[in-house]
């Protein structure tokens, strides 16, 4: 299956980026302003004669990144991650939570290997003028794969960035043709027990499938993010492969994995973490210092990677940093009651 548009030749994935292109390419990242330009000044196509531009080398036997990764990773500067070091391949793929595979931090990665991501379908239904049943490849085909270098932030306070790959969810959803009615977009990930081990376990960690929902304003937002891949390379299964949805400024709980459904809804769709706990994690949940979980701070973070001596705390942002993009969406709403 084509996961990351091959614009110019056939090497993907298996052709490892010599680490001078990687970093020059990086430099070309860090001066394109490319949310300033709409998003067209970050538009990397996949493959070329360098190699693959925006991949890290991989080992494909042990399926991590081969030598000399951290060297690599250090001082992305630009507009987003900012002076910040990219979280190392090896945090983001082993430290996840997806609990259709378990609730321990590195169950994902253990036990996500059952998952059959090719082929793979998206249903598109409601409020669009051409439902159907779509192969994820042709969804994508019409697009050209973005890098963006995001930071992610879980609600329960740890966080990393993450470099992705993915086309802006936008340029999905008009392909379907949105009717005027839509207000919400639904997203909902596989349901299969025999292929996602926690979705078996006797007392449930949540109902599923797993559903997620955003505005049509926010998810039509430039930020928003249909990730395909990370680090250059398809999306391993444990990250939400084949098809993932990034909304950067909100708690990770809003990014939901390996989407079957995409709904565009008039009402407000019931999402899973809402209602599981809803005086707990809200429909909005976009990252805020100032308004804390019932049980912890949400005033700092730890980010990955950090030690147990060196926990690496730092501040929490509004809106995990991204207030000049989208604190407008949420103008005069008191966000202490729409968390
Ligand atoms: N289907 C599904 N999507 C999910 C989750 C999940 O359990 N199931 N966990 C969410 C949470 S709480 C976070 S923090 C992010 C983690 O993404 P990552 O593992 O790629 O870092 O995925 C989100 N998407
Ligand atoms: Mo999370």
């Amino acid at each position: 299956m084509l996961l990351i548009n091959k614009k110019k030749s056939s090497a993907l994935g298996s052709e490892i980026t010599p680490k001078k292109v990687y970093q020059e390419r990086r430099r070309f990242i860090k001066q394109s302003a490319w949310l300033a330009a709409a998003g067209a000044g970050l538009v990397l196509s996949g493959c070329s004669q360098e190699g693959c531009a925006v991949s890290e080398p991989i080992d494909k036997k042990t399926d991590r990144p081969k030598q000399g990764v951290k060297e690599q990773l250090q001082a992305k500067k630009g507009k987003y991650g900012a002076a910040e070091s990219l979280t190392p391949y090896e945090d983001v793929t082993t430290y996840n939570n997806f609990y259709e595979f378990g609730t321990g931090k590195g169950d994902p990665a253990r036990n996500a290997h059952t998952l059959i991501t090719d082929p793979w379908s998206v249903v598109i239904e409601g409020e669009v003028a051409k439902p159907g049943r779509y192969n994820l490849e042709d969804i994508l085909k019409p697009h050209t794969m973005e890098e963006r270098i995001y930071r992610l932030r879980c609600v329960e306070a740890w966080s990393m960035v993450i470099p992705w790959i993915g086309i802006p969810l936008a340029d999905i959803l008009k392909q379907f043709e949105p009717t005027s009615r839509a207000r919400y977009v639904e997203f909902t990930t596989l349901y299969d027990p025999e292929q996602m081990s926690g979705q078996r376990a006797r007392f449930g960690a949540l109902d599923w499938p797993y559903v997620e929902a955003l505005r049509i304003d926010e998810a039509m937002n430039p930020l928003t993010l249909m990730a395909t891949g990370l680090y250059g390379e398809v999306l391993p299964n444990q990250n939400g492969a084949p098809f993932r949805l990034v909304v950067p400024w909100k708690y990770g709980f809003k990014s939901i994995k390996s989407i079957v459904k995409i709904r565009l809804t008039e009402q407000k769709p019931a999402t899973t973490w809402e209602s599981s706990a809803p005086q707990e994690y809200g429909f909005y949940a976009n990252v805020n210092p100032e308004v804390d979980h019932p049980r912890w701070s949400q005033k700092n973070e730890r980010r990955l990677p950090g030690t147990l001596l060196s926990p690496n705390r730092i501040e929490t942002h509004m809106f995990n940093g991204y207030e000049e993009e989208v604190a407008h969406l949420y103008k005069g709403m008191d966000l202490s009651k729409y968390y």
